[in-house]
Order: structure tokens, then sequence, then C-alpha cells
């Protein structure tokens, strides 16, 4: 299995394009975490959950 999230392969894996010009692993998109800085992997999926507040949770 490959694991992107290490970044060791991220390269291999399809990018989503953060409309602040990040770039972050495609699985990270509407996983109610905001990985741009600006939160736009977050928008256009099902609303739900602030984003915002979602990110401090850690595992
Ligand atoms: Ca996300």
């Amino acid at each position: 299995m490959e694991d992107c999230a290490d970044r060791s392969d991220e390269r291999n894996c399809p990018m989503f394009h953060c409309t602040d010009g990040q770039d972050i692993v495609a699985h990270l998109r509407c996983d109610n975490v905001a990985n741009c800085s600006d939160g736009s992997d977050e928008s256009g999926c099902a609303a739900g959950i602030s984003t915002q507040v979602a990110n401090f949770i850690c595992n």
C-alpha cells in the first residue's frame, strides 16, 4: 500500500491545487480538515462541519 501521508511518495499521488497556490495530496480534500491555508480544499464539499474547528483535532 502506498502511503502518501509521509510525503515520500507525494509525487506519485494525485494533487489538489488550493486556490492560494498550495498543493496538497488529493486525498486530503474533503476530509473535514482545512489543509490549504484558505481552506479551499474543503470548499465545494458536502457542507456540515466547520473545517476551521476540525483543524485542531489530532489523532
Ligand atoms: Ca482537507
